[in-house]
């Protein structure tokens, strides 16, 4: 029997009507324990830090949807890397992208080291420096492909390959495409992960993070680290992310078609100086978008020029909105180099070519005539 469509498994997956009531959706289960008849005797809940019965649906849903194992979420998108990470020992190394979300550097670089954890960053465009960044210790390779905010690519499949040679594990995080656009188990990815508090939960109104685990030893360590550090996802939350989810296939389709008409709009506008989305030809990786993943996504950077240059078009948006974060149905812009990756430094951030006149996109479904309005007189506001 073929597995069932995407939608159908959102829709779905995991989620029966409520045996008691009928109730066609998964209710918060506000509880934090479980009445038990006698000492080990229960309905498989015993207390909330464990399992929760609106966790679980939603857990399956998504580890149906990523083609995982199974998925383990936690109460943000550094919570869930955090578990990734929790699963090396000290004196392990680790090699991340060289581009990737300014926070997840903070964590590895700020915190993570004191615990003997060590770091390498490459540019996981170039499998050779890659290959050149791992050691006999390295444990895991982390990559985010596209990266926020520049929109570089790498070959997963190229590259889980090569970090199996090395007897490590590749860790994606796939925030910026859903799984409806991107599965990176299926091309050979150990774990998946994503800030669900960006297009999987779809509507700017919880914060949460998933992992995505493809084996069962695996899965075993998230669920002890679940139980043992706590940093879990609670009830009303998981509720939140049941119900954006359930719209993902729709709201991918119509963030990619505006994010291509955006693209294809500021492309070609005189006063943006460079456009990076990997859904334009001249993208120089759009070969390798088109064949690892099924949409090119509403992420988008243009270069203004300059930061006044970018405050200028920032201050000057009416229905874009400025703000950190991204993947809701609203569309939101922001200034990396201030807020997303500002932890990185000046200098951290020319290195991986980040500048103070970029400016992100994440396009939303509103109608896109209004939001190429909105940004053509933004733009007119660059002196
Ligand atoms: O914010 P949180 O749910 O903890 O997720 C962190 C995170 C992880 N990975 C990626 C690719 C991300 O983009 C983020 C958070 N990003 C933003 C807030 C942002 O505006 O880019």
């Amino acid at each position: 029997m073929s597995l069932p469509g995407f939608s159908t498994l959102a829709i779905h997956a995991g989620q029966k009507p409520d045996p008691t009531t009928g109730a066609v959706n998964v209710p918060i289960y506000a509880t934090s324990t479980y009445v038990q008849e006698e000492i080990g005797v229960h309905k498989g809940y015993e207390y909330s830090r464990v399992s929760n019965p609106t966790r679980t649906p939603l857990e399956e849903c998504l580890a149906a949807l990523e083609r995982g194992h199974s998925s383990h979420v936690f109460a943000s998108g550094m919570a869930a890397i955090q578990a990734i990470l929790m699963r090396l020992s000290a004196g392990d190394h680790v090699v991340c992208g060289s581009n990737v979300y300014g926070g997840t550097p903070r964590l590895f670089n700020q915190v993570l080291t004191r615990f003997g954890l060590r770091f390498s960053y490459a540019d996981t465009r170039d499998l050779a420096m890659v290959e050149a960044a791992i050691t006999p210790a390295t444990k895991l390779v982390f990559v985010e492909t596209p990266t926020n905010p520049l929109m570089e690519l790498c070959d997963l499949r190229a590259l889980a390959e090569l970090t199996h040679r090395h007897d490590a594990e590749l860790a994606v995080d796939n925030t910026f495409m859903s799984p409806y656009f991107q599965r990176p188990l299926e091309l050979g990815a150990d774990l998946v992960m994503h800030s669900t508090t960006k297009f999987l939960n779809g509507h700017s109104d919880g914060l949460g993070g998933v992992v995505v685990a493809s084996t069962a030893k695996q899965a075993e360590d998230f669920r002890f680290l679940q139980k043992s550090v706590g940093a879990i996802l609670s009830p009303f939350e998981c509720f939140l992310i049941l119900r954006g989810v359930k719209t993902l296939g729709v709201r991918m389709r119509q963030h990619d078609a505006n994010g291509r008409r955006m693209a294809a709009f500021l492309a070609v506008h005189p006063k943006v100086k460079a456009i990076y989305y990997p859904g334009l030809p001249q993208h120089p990786q759009h070969e390798l978008a088109k064949r690892q993943m099924s949409g090119f996504g509403a992420m988008i950077t243009i270069e203004t020029g300059s930061l006044e240059r970018a405050n200028q078009v920032l201050r000057a948006v009416r229905v874009c909105s400025l703000a950190e974060s991204l993947g809701g149905v609203e569309t939101l812009i922001s200034h990396p180099a201030s807020m997303t990756h500002a932890a990185l430094g000046a200098e951290g951030r020319a290195k991986i070519g980040l500048t103070d006149g970029m400016v992100r996109l994440s396009v939303g479904i509103e109608d896109i005539e209004d939001l190429e309005r909105d940004m053509d007189q933004a733009l007119a506001a660059i002196k």
